[in-house]
């Protein structure tokens, strides 16, 4: 039986009481992932800095189970790219995934195979459901981290290749200060 674990949004160390995994993703894990390869460069020539970290509970990879954790997607930029995470599509396309935010400000990107695009606001107390078949990438707009509560089947698998190589249709940049939804220029796509 899984018991029940706890997180306190306390800062500097947000840790769960109970985790079994615990991913770390650098800047050189998003390489080729931010428009501005030169700023991405400069930024990483200074430290390979923490972009995100995620706590998952282990269980079973299977259909019936549902996969969990917390995601922290730190404050910070390249260029004038949020940090954001690497993105993915599920293995098992049809399979959704919840999103509860906890803290900070931040965007889901989503796109589906077919094109469809979608960007929708992440804050404390929102709940966003990504559904089948849509790719999903967390984006920090905020001054803080980004806390988000996730769950998805324990079947869905993870999918980085299409977007590691494709990349996302849109990107959120800063622009005179706020938020900015714009097409991302290198989309490889089509
Ligand atoms: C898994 C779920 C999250 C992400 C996490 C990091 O399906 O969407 O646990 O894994 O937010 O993002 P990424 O794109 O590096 O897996
Ligand atoms: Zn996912």
């Amino acid at each position: 039986m899984t018991l029940p674990f706890t997180f306190d949004l306390v800062p500097p160390h947000m840790t769960p009481t109970k985790f079994d995994n615990y991913i770390i993703r650098k800047l050189t894990a998003l390489n080729n992932q931010f428009a501005d390869s030169q700023a991405y460069e400069i930024l990483l020539a200074k430290d390979d800095i923490t972009v995100y970290e995620v706590y998952e509970i282990k269980l079973p990879e299977q259909a019936g189970e549902l996969l969990h954790g917390i995601s922290i997607v730190h404050s910070g930029k390249v260029g004038n790219e949020y940090f954001m995470t690497k993105g993915h599509f599920h293995i098992v396309l049809a399979t959704a995934e919840i999103y509860y935010c906890l803290k900070g400000e931040g965007m889901m990107v989503m796109e589906t195979p077919e094109g469809e695009s979608s960007v929708a606001e992440l804050r404390p107390g929102r709940i966003l459901y990504v559904p089948p078949c849509w790719a999903h990438r967390s984006v920090n707009t905020g001054n803080g981290d980004l806390v988000t509560l996730f769950v998805y089947p324990g079947n869905a698998g993870h999918d980085y290749g299409t977007i590691e190589t494709k990349g996302f249709r849109q990107l959120v940049i800063e622009r005179d200060g706020i938020p900015t939804i714009i097409p991302n220029p290198h989309w490889t796509g089509e």
